[in-house]
This record gives C-alpha cells, sequence and structure tokens, in this order.
C-alpha cells in the first residue's frame, strides 16, 4: 500500500480524497495556488506544496509543477480527483513515467474516451446499445441528410470533440439540414479547434442514468447500480439520485450486466462512469467518464462501499473487495450541488463566508471545504458543497433533504440553496416524473 498520496485538486474533492487516505493511515501532500494558501484541504493535509498563482492553467493544471511537488515530498502516488488533470491521458503517462501511480485508469482508457466517436464504436463492438447514427463523421449535408433518412427525423448533429454538451444542433427536417450544419461546424471550431461532426436520432424527453463500475487489475469487475443525473441545467447537473426512480431492480441487473461484460472486455482498470441516456425503455450510451465523479456519494451511501478507498487500493494493486453477490443497493440517496451563485440569475457569487452552521442529524452527509471566515476565490468551479441524505425510501430522503437544506446556513456569499429547496418541493420532483428537459421547462429556459 502506498505511505503517502499528493492530491492534485482542491474544495470539497481533495477534502473527500484526504479523508479516505487520512483512515487507510497514508499520509497526504496537499497542492494549492496562492488563491488557496488558507484553504481547508491544506489546513488538513500533513503536507502541503504552493504551485503557483490563482490561474488554475498555472496552478492546478501545471504539471511539471504537480511533479515537482510529489518529487520533493517523496509522495508514491497522485490522484488527481475530477475536472483539472483527471481525463488527460498525457498527465497519467507523466505520472507513470516519473515513477509515480496514477489513481485512475490506464492512459490508453482515458484517451479512448475522450474520443467521442472511438468510445462509441468500442462500445457498440463489446454489446453496448447506442444510438443509432451516422458511426463515423459527415462531411456534407447531402451526406447528413442521408443518414438522417435512415434513422428519422428529429437528429442530433453532434461534434465529434464535444462531450458535456457543447455544439450539439437539434435538425427537424432536410430542409433545416445545411443551415445547421454551418451553424454547428463554426461552433465546433471556435470552442474545440475541430469542426468535425456525427449524426445521431434525437431523443427529445430522455432521462440521464449512468452505472457506475470498478475494475481491479486483475480482470473483476463490478457494478454498484445506476444514479439518475436528469435534474441539470445548460448541462450541468443540479440533483443526483440512487437509484434512479425510472428503473426497477430486474432493468438495473440487466443494464449492469451488459455493462460488466463490456467493462471486461476492455480490459479497463479503475473506477469508471457508463453514461446512457434512457427514453421509452430503451438505454443508449453517451459516453465514458474515467474519472471520479462529483455524484459518487449517493452510490457510496446506497452500497456502502468508500469509492475513494477502491481507487487507493485498486491503484496499489490490490484486488476487488467487493464481489457482485456482495453487493446491495439499500434503500435511497439524493445529493444537492450547493454552488455560489444567484438562485435565479446564476451569476457566480464569490467571496468571503462571514457565517457557518452545518446541517447535521441522520442520514445527513455534507462534502465541503467551506467553514466560517474562508475565501470562495472567483477563479474556480462554483460548487461549494454537497448535500448528501440516505434513507430508507425516497420519501424519507426527501424530507431530510428539506430539514438539511432548511438548516444549512452559508452567509456573506449567495448559493443556490434556495433552488434546491424549491426543486425538491415540487410535485414532479416528489413523483420521480421528470427527464433532462424538466429543470429548464421549470425556470422557463427552454428557448
Ligand atoms: C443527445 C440528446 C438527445 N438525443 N443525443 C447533451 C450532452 C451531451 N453529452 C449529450 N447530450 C444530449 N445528447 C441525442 N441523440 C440529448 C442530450 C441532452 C442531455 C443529455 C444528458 C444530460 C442532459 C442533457 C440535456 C440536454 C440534452
Amino acid at each position: 500500500m502506498f505511505d503517502k498520496i499528493l492530491i492534485a485538486n482542491r474544495g470539497e474533492i481533495a477534502m473527500r480524497i484526504h479523508r479516505a487516505c487520512r483512515q487507510m493511515g497514508i499520509a497526504t501532500v496537499a497542492v494549492h495556488s496562492t488563491a488557496d494558501a488558507a484553504a481547508m484541504h491544506v489546513r488538513l493535509a500533513d503536507e502541503s506544496v504552493c504551485i503557483g498563482p490563482p490561474p488554475a492553467q498555472e496552478s492546478y493544471l501545471n504539471i511539471p509543477a504537480i511533479i515537482s511537488a510529489a518529487e520533493i515530498t517523496n509522495a508514491d502516488a497522485i490522484h488527481p480527483g475530477y475536472g483539472f488533470l483527471a481525463e488527460n491521458a498525457a498527465f497519467a503517462e507523466i505520472v507513470e513515467e516519473h515513477g509515480f501511480a496514477f489513481i485512475g485508469p490506464m492512459p490508453e482508457h482515458i484517451r479512448l474516451m475522450g474520443d467521442k466517436i472511438a468510445a462509441k464504436t468500442a462500445m457498440r463492438d463489446l454489446g453496448v446499445p447506442i444510438i443509432p447514427g451516422s458511426g463515423g463523421t459527415v462531411d456534407d449535408p447531402e451526406q447528413a441528410a442521408h443518414f438522417a433518412r435512415e434513422v428519422g427525423y428529429p437528429i442530433a448533429l453532434k461534434a465529434v470533440s464535444g462531450g458535456g454538451g457543447k455544439g450539439m444542433k437539434v435538425v427537424a427536417n432536410e430542409s433545416e439540414m445545411a443551415a445547421a450544419m454551418a451553424n454547428a461546424r463554426a461552433e465546433s471550431k471556435a470552442a474545440f479547434g475541430d469542426d468535425s461532426l456525427y449524426v445521431e436520432k434525437y431523443l427529445a424527453h430522455p432521462r440521464h442514468i449512468e452505472i457506475q463500475i470498478i475494475a481491479d487489475m486483475y480482470g473483476a469487475v463490478v457494478h454498484l447500480g445506476e444514479r439518475d443525473c436528469s435534474i441539470q441545467r445548460r448541462h450541468q447537473k443540479l440533483i443526483e439520485e440512487a437509484p434512479s426512480p425510472a428503473l426497477n431492480a430486474d432493468v438495473r441487473a440487466a443494464l449492469g450486466k451488459t455493462v460488466v461484460k463490456a467493462i471486461k472486455k476492455l480490459g479497463y482498470r479503475g473506477v469508471g462512469t457508463v453514461e446512457f441516456l434512457y427514453e421509452d425503455g430503451g438505454f443508449y450510451f453517451l459516453e465514458m467518464n474515467t474519472r471520479l465523479q462529483v455524484e459518487h456519494p449517493v452510490t457510496e451511501m446506497v452500497t456502502g462501499i468508500d469509492m475513494v478507498r477502491e481507487q487507493i487500493r485498486i491503484a496499489a494493486g490490490a484486488p476487488l473487495g467487493h464481489a457482485q453477490r456482495d453487493i446491495r443497493v439499500a434503500g435511497h440517496s439524493i445529493e444537492c450541488r450547493i454552488t455560489a451563485e444567484n438562485p435565479e440569475t446564476f451569476t457566480p457569487s464569490p467571496g468571503r463566508i462571514t457565517n457557518y452552521h452545518v446541517p447535521g442529524g441522520l442520514g445527513v452527509r455534507v462534502d465541503s471545504a467551506l467553514y466560517a471566515g474562508c475565501m470562495v476565490p472567483p477563479l474556480y468551479d462554483s460548487l461549494i458543497a454537497k448535500v448528501i441524505v440516505h434513507g430508507g425510501s425516497r420519501n424519507e430522503c426527501l424530507m431530510r433533504l428539506r430539514r438539511a437544506l432548511g438548516e444549512y446556513v452559508v452567509d456573506g456569499i449567495e448559493t443556490t440553496i434556495p433552488l434546491h429547496l424549491r426543486i425538491v418541493s415540487e410535485t414532479d420532483y416528489v413523483n420521480g416524473v421528470y427527464d433532462v428537459t424538466w429543470l429548464e421547462e421549470l425556470l422557463g429556459l427552454s428557448k
């Protein structure tokens, strides 16, 4: 096992990784920008190294500075968290070339899943259902229209380098094709420096459902059920839950089995999330994330499995600690992502926390690096806390969530707590009747 791990991240996820390490008797090294010198993730760590000025490009994304920090502190391994360098295959290679263990998948799998067409083709070949479409890129409107006639309108035009929501255009009929393609190409070129596009059948009201898997380096793979992440606005998730209100145990087991079989054949190692769109009883592969996710706590709460501990064990060469038959989804869990934003306009609201009170009680977990007097700097992601509840039933979660959100005091900045309180009392949300368009419709944002 590792003696010392460098945590190449900040905020709540650096805290989360530190906690797993401390519990396993592993020393931690925090890295931080000058803006985060007083941050809680730095205060808790056994050692810390300043790696640069506030802009992430010069600190949390500064690969030479992070490698140097690992060298001078004599760390054994580097955990990238999520965001920043977590899905950078070149970083994973550099970490290993310098003699440190990368706590994450092999670079080849990070690279494969970063290419949206290659990922889709690979998953299809491994027996995972995909959305019908062109398969490869489309060169001109005539070729795009050919595939569109094949799968039926409406279709989605997607950027090969897209992912995460950017660069998608919906085309309702053939007369719109040429203009939509020109538009999508220009946007994709500007956003990703690549204007290649592909065609897919468009699903109008899907749910976003993702399967969590864990694989060790000896070919053992298990799934930990699904998360429903359909409550989102502009491709930012706000609330996630496990299990999905839309699935039953048989559907879960069947999808889990398909995914485990594919991941096994792929020879994947580490934790991973296989994302699907779910509509009218059908699942369609969207993409695979090769990192620990923001929403991993809801899976931890219903399975009792510490996912960061598993990541560390797997990277150190330990076999999986759980067989599929031992994994049970017990009760229900819901997570609210609290951001430092105005709850109506979503304008960022950085600043100093003047007064702070964290909710607690049975079945309530708060993952955050906030403390009274801390600064929320303006340069990073606006996520400041995750309020996670666990209960015997979904209804028990909702009651605990309303109580916990009502108790949470974060003074000095604006937060999205009031919006979360509103959502968890909406009739459709309470009934579990929602899809990826639901929140934007509630907020009057849909086109
Ligand atoms: C789709 C879709 C409907 N049909 N593809 C948006 C993010 C990107 N990774 C995939 N996305 C979508 N792809 C087809 N063929 C609807 C979405 C989509 C969406 C997907 C997941 C979560 C939230 C979403 C919100 C709007 C649209």
